[in-house]
């Protein structure tokens, strides 16, 4: 027998909760490896290393229950399960393939020069000491053009895909007001999401007719093609969006870690992994247990839900020295903003592509990232961002 810690009122997806996490992180690591949250009746884990134990292990820790707190074994899922996200192996591991396939290093490659001259040119003409709604006009804006012409979605609405994505991201919590409010009026939004899936409306030489011809060739047919595509415009968009959003905030908080950017440009991509560890854009997920285990001496029985903290795993001192500071020259590899194992994110290299372009150009054009006002959260049951980030950017 383990003895468990009933984490009896906690609600993690509650207002308070998700405005400033990182108290009860720290309750919730420092109450035990693996806690029971009585609420929700789950588990959760905010510890660095049980988190990465349970993402490694996906035979014990499964996601195609869902990998929200909604278990798809005993309630009927609010979208057709991902068959990537929500699946296990051997399912999971042909679609990873042909998503994978186009993803590629070489792709990378290929998408790194646009990116690059797209932040800068955005940067350049940003950085002229007006104030300016950085999430609106740069976190948002780079992300959903340079994300579209990519995967070649036509510049028609583009905005749905932010809509859509939030509504995803909700939707992995519990049927909270967020949940509600996500799904509430969401059906053209849903129509607009499945006819830009569709081959014939995805421009050709884009990543999205790439995913098409790929699948079909590995011998899926055309609706679970454009499922694919879907995990793309699903997974793709908001968490780039908060990403930079955090970033942008990270640097404007701490000039003197933006002064060490500025002397050394090189340093981007490093920070921007900093950014990942301390502002986790996707902060949570449930898996499932398929079996008995024992998970850091906390046994936990077949077919229960267990929530893993990744934003908090990301800021365990047991893990990390200093671990609520920000700072862009320490090693953040091994954070699990990505998750880890089999379902690590398969986006990550063009999300890193994104940050160290847009940090890139910050360190070149920028002399000093000031505030002018008070940044608004974005409440989200899984993801952490804000909704406006009023600051001016003096030109270097
Ligand atoms: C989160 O639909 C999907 O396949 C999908 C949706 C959301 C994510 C990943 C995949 C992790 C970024």
């Amino acid at each position: 027998m383990s003895a468990t810690l009933l984490v009896s009122d906690l609600d993690p997806f509650a207002p308070e909760f998700l405005g400033d996490p990182y108290p009860a992180h720290a309750a919730l690591r420092d109450a035990g490896p693996v806690v029971r949250l009585e609420r929700y009746r789950t588990w959760a884990s905010a510890r660095h290393a049980p988190v990465r134990a349970a993402l490694l292990d996906h035979e014990t820790f499964c996601s195609s229950a869902g990998v929200g707190i909604s278990d798809f074994r005993k309630e009927e899922p609010w979208r057709t399960p991902s068959l990537l996200l929500e699946a296990d192996p051997p399912e999971h591991t042909r679609a990873r393939r042909v998503v994978a396939g186009v993803l590629s290093a070489a792709a990378m490659r290929r998408l790194a020069e646009d990116f690059m001259s797209a932040a800068d040119e955005l940067v350049a003409r940003l950085a002229d000491g007006e104030p300016f709604d950085a999430m609106t006009d740069l976190a948002t804006a780079f992300p959903v053009h340079v994300f579209s012409e990519a995967v070649g979605v036509p510049d028609d609405k583009r905005e749905n895909l932010l809509t859509y994505a939030r509504m995803v991201f909700n939707t992995f919590g519990p049927r909270n007001e967020l949940f509600r409010n996500a799904v509430a009026d969401a059906g053209p939004v849903r129509d607009w999401i499945a006819q830009r899936c569709r081959a014939e409306n995805l421009l050709s030489g884009g990543m999205g007719a790439e995913i098409h011809a790929r699948a079909a060739a590995e011998g899926f047919t055309g609706e679970e093609s454009a499922m694919l595509v879907r995990s793309f415009l699903s997974a793709g968009v908001d968490t780039t969006v908060h990403g930079l959003g955090n970033a942008l905030w990270c640097l404007a908080q701490h000039p003197e870690q933006f002064a060490a950017l500025r002397s050394e440009p090189d340093r981007a991509r490093a920070a921007f992994e900093e950014v990942l560890r301390f502002e986790a854009p996707v902060q949570t997920f449930f898996r499932t247990t398929t079996r008995e285990v024992e998970l850091d001496g906390v046994t936990i029985g077949d077919g229960e839900k267990i929530l893993l903290f990744l934003g908090a795993a990301n800021r365990d001192p047991r893990q990390w020295p200093d671990a609520d500071v920000f700072n862009i020259s320490r090693r953040a590899t091994g954070h699990v903003g990505f998750g880890f194992g089999i379902h690590a994110c398969v986006g990550m290299a063009m999300a890193r592509l994104e940050g160290e372009a847009v940090l890139t150009a910050l360190a070149r054009h920028v002399r000093k990232i000031e505030p002018t006002g008070e940044p608004r959260r974005m409440l989200n049951n899984t993801l952490r961002g804000l909704e406006s980030l009023p600051l001016r950017l003096v030109p270097a």
